[in-house]
């Protein structure tokens, strides 16, 4: 995703229609009748500065997110101002042309260029520029956060990650939990007033706030796709359940009372993740007792050599074994893979189109492990989406929705089978189906594990847009959530002294998260589809679609459409279907569904989120 999203930056429009002069009236005359020409005129000026702006806007953010210091925030804050006020004046000189009647492809734009602001600013200035400094300095505190033990050795974002996934010390995991969780109460403050101020910019945007704004993205209205998301967490909560139950059987075997609780919650600094959202790095303890695959990409990975380098060349071999070009030289030349030693970074990788052309770039500190190898596929996913999209006019240079850039990659990754190491040789022998169940485990931890977080986050900056939760409950509800969807809890007492939210980067960097739930049902549409295309009768996770270009150009079909149409179309041009629905998901893990569910019978499952 380009950080730098359409709809920030715009100039003026140059002219105005001249006024009608009324011979009675005094005072100040009527603007004339908005025209089709004019609108035309209107969205062509934008999308002209916007190519241009755009440009210049993706190098600022790029260098200030690979130098993060004060200069390059100086710089980020100015352009952030700048390119708020424009997308801001921008979006309510559109609302002229409200109740026109123009193309569909005019009022998509229209539309489109409404939503692009994620924060958007109230028309005035010093509002605007304390928004812009706001979102800076959260962004950087998360980037340069540390956790500093009094012995004074300091742990940074990468250390912390690598610590929660491989130490099996339940001391030592509730230290560096604790401590990752230091970096955030003093964004408290900040990110109070950033929900007012870009709450106040919505409203006068026309959107009750901006969480408001934020469920208007989906080519339905707001409310329905509040219903729409529980209604997909409904076709695959089961999956969650049973995933829950057997996990945290397993987690009290292997850390007894560290692991127990009354409630049946599980404490959040067992489950191998910072933040409990992705269970993969537990594999050793769940998968023991008929849940092993056989093999441990990790260890696969670096005793083959593997360095960063060449698991990003991994990943672009299968893009372009579908068909699909390389990458250019430039990426090569400009990507960021290794955590540099001497400076801080935004280690939280991304990927990036700097000119909304050719110079695709991602940034990603890159560690040799199975979770980067299946990171980098989806960053790439990012970049092989956005030249696919670079032939549509400016304003539909986006996803389908937000949900189909987060999926793209991962629908790559679902293809990452035995079968597939196989051919590249990095597996000797294929794993029996007696290992079915073990691979399927492995995906699940991470996968079905996501779930329920994927879709909590953003209901927690629902309610904080809406004012249902305040600064003085932040905490509170962040746990209350946490609770009720994952039945996962803190391991030591919280309170409104804490701002856990702001430990986790997408608040800090104010990055919308339910396009990550929604992802995590896309790509399992796009896996069974895909598979379903190449004639596959096997279980679906193992199919691969490596090196099937029939597949790939009919994907890449969706992929040229950007957002120039509503989604469901986009997804009907792949899938044959317009609806997302849980049904693939839920197809793809129903064997280690009935297993968990063997294995935990008798068990009492569930638990209270009080
Ligand atoms: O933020 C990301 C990507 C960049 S768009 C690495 N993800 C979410 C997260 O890390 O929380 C991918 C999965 C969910
Ligand atoms: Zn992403």
């Amino acid at each position: 995703m380009n950080k730098v999203t359409a709809g920030v930056v715009g100039v003026l429009l140059g002219a105005v229609a001249s006024w009608v002069i009324t011979s009675y009236d005094s005072g100040p005359a009527p603007e004339p009748a908005p025209t089709v020409e004019e609108a035309t005129a209107f969205i062509v000026e934008v999308e002209k500065t916007y190519d241009e702006l755009g440009e210049y806007a993706g190098h600022v953010f790029w260098v200030q997110a690979n130098f993060v210091n004060f200069d390059t925030n100086f710089l980020v804050a100015k352009a952030s101002e700048e390119f708020t006020a424009l997308g801001v004046k921008y979006a309510n000189q559109a609302k002229r042309f409200n109740d026109l009647e123009l193309s569909v492809d005019l009022r998509r734009k229209i539309n489109l260029l409404k939503q692009g602001l994620t924060l958007p600013a109230p028309d005035d200035p010093e509002k605007n520029k304390e928004l812009a400094q706001i979102t800076t300095d959260l962004d950087s505190s998360y980037a340069t956060g540390k956790y500093c033990r009094e012995d004074g050795t300091c742990l940074n974002d990468r250390d912390i990650i690598r610590t929660m996934a491989t130490s099996r010390d339940a001391d030592e995991l509730l230290d560096v939990w604790k401590g990752w969780r230091t970096i955030s109460p003093p964004m408290r403050d900040k990110f109070a007033r950033l929900v007012e101020i870009s709450n106040e910019g919505a409203r006068e945007l026309g959107y009750a706030n901006v969480g408001d704004l934020w469920r208007a993205g989906y080519d339905m209205k707001a409310e329905d796709f509040a219903a729409e998301v529980d209604r997909l967490w409904g076709d695959v909560k089961p999956l969650y359940e049973s995933l829950h139950c057997y996990v945290r059987g397993k987690l009290v075997e292997h850390y007894g009372d560290a692991a127990r609780s009354d409630d049946g919650m599980i404490p959040a600094h067992l489950l191998g993740n910072v933040w409990a959202q992705q269970w993969g790095n537990i594999f050793d303890i769940v998968g023991e007792g008929g849940a092993d695959p056989g093999f441990d990409l990790t260890k696969i990975l670096q005793g083959n050599g593997f360095d960063e380098r060449r698991m990003v060349e991994a990943g672009e071999a299968f893009f372009t074994s579908l068909g699909f070009d390389e990458l250019p030289e430039t990426f090569w030349e400009r990507s960021l893979f290794t955590k540099p030693r001497d400076r801080d970074v935004q280690c939280h990788a991304s990927a990036w189109s700097i000119d909304a052309k050719d110079d695709l770039r991602i940034k990603m500190c890159i560690e040799i492990t199975a979770d980067d190898f299946s990171t980098i596929h989806h960053e790439l996913g990012h970049n092989f989406y956005q030249r696919a999209y670079k032939g549509q006019p400016t304003l539909f240079q986006g996803g389908a929705n937000d949900g189909f850039h987060e999926a793209i990659g991962d629908f790559i990754a679902l293809s990452i089978t035995p079968s597939y190491l196989k051919q590249l040789n990095l597996l000797q022998e294929e794993p029996d189906a007696s290992k079915d169940v073990g691979l399927l485990m492995i995906q699940g931890l991470d996968k079905i594990a996501f779930l329920p977080f994927g879709l909590l986050i953003d209901k927690w900056r629902w309610q904080v847009f809406s004012g249902e939760v305040t600064s003085e409950n932040y905490n509170a509800a962040w746990w209350a959530l946490r609770q009720q969807y994952q039945g996962v809890k803190p391991p030591v007492e919280r309170s409104e002294a804490d701002f856990d939210p702001g430990a986790k980067y997408h608040i800090p960097g104010n990055v919308p998260y339910m396009r990550y739930f929604l992802a995590h049902i896309l790509q399992f549409q796009f896996h069974k589809a895909a598979c379903d295309m190449a004639g596959w009768e096997g279980p679906l996770h193992r199919c691969s679609i490596y090196g099937n270009e029939e597949v790939g150009k009919r994907f890449n079909e969706m992929l040229v459409m950007g957002s120039s149409k509503p989604w469901p179309e986009a997804l009907k041009a792949f899938t044959g279907t317009d609806k997302m629905d849980g049904s693939a998901l839920v197809e793809y893990f129903a064997p280690l569904k009935v297993w968990l569910d063997e294995k935990n019978a008798g068990q009492q499952c569930g638990w209270n989120a009080g």
